[in-house]
């Protein structure tokens, strides 16, 4: 698969995502046949076991890339995401540049970094996989943390960090939920990204306020994600039921 993601945001676009938790490879394949730039699939939150993951990500047309919400900076997370074939990770919760730049190490072999080969759909095709992988996965590292704001410049210019994704809601608890201080944070972080040349996403909850952002110069916006979509589409229709 050619490197679609890298591409996407080293041309400076801004892109609207779909975000999944609910671990459903069919709600997956739904969604992105009404569009959307690139998925998320979560396994730090989210339901997805690894055959689900394997399954979800085998759906997927190769226009709409793949990032998985690894579970934790571990080679072990970074190993099961990218075996599946997803083409980058998201790595939750870095706090500082030597702690972004090892996730990064963990997604490219050797000499690039440490990853270790394997995985069912790469090894069916390893020497082209191998080949082709180092400059095609996508490392975007999670600031979602006072601490992390704080290192957001190291953390934005550690090596093969592609780009910076803000965990929003965890930074909300991390500030104490204090809107101003939200807002002064996200754009420390996306300051401090534009100075490393490295593009900046955040988590947004809808479409509207993904707009919003982007129009703010994040490049990465959640436009929907499977949990809300759902409570709130179920939501509506009941409302909307009148017998008569
Ligand atoms: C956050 O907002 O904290 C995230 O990790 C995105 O779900
Ligand atoms: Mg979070």
């Amino acid at each position: 698969k050619a490197p679609l993601l890298k591409r996407r945001l080293s041309e400076g676009g801004k892109m609207g995502i779909f975000w999944f938790a609910l671990g459903s490879p069919a709600l997956v394949e739904l969604a992105v046949s009404r569009g959307g730039d690139a998925v998320v699939l979560d396994m730090q939150h989210g339901l997805f076991a690894r055959r689900d993951l394997e399954a979800a990500v085998g759906c997927l047309p190769p226009s709409i890339p793949c990032l998985v919400r690894i579970e934790d900076d571990s080679a072990a997370a970074v190993s099961r995401a990218l075996d599946a074939g997803a083409e980058g990770v998201l790595v939750p919760m870095v706090e500082t540049g030597a702690q972004a730049a090892a996730a990064a190490a963990a997604c490219h072999f050797p000499p690039k970094g440490s990853r270790s080969g394997g995985g069912v759909r790469p090894l069916a095709d390893f020497g082209a996989y191998r080949s082709a992988a180092d400059e095609a996965i996508t490392v975007g590292v999670m600031i979602e943390t006072t601490r992390g704001v704080a290192n957001a410049r190291e953390i934005a210019a550690a090596p093969n960090v592609d780009f910076v994704f803000i965990g929003s809601g965890d930074l909300a608890l991390s500030l104490g939920s204090d809107g101003a201080a939200l807002e002064k944070a996200l754009r420390a972080v996306r300051d401090a990204c534009v100075a490393a040349g490295k593009p900046c996403g955040v988590f947004t909850m809808n479409a509207g306020e993904a707009s919003k952002r982007a129009g703010e110069g994040f490049s990465i916006t959640v436009v929907a994600n499977d949990l809300s979509a759902v409570m709130t589409s179920f939501e509506a229709s009941y409302r909307t039921f009148k017998v008569g």
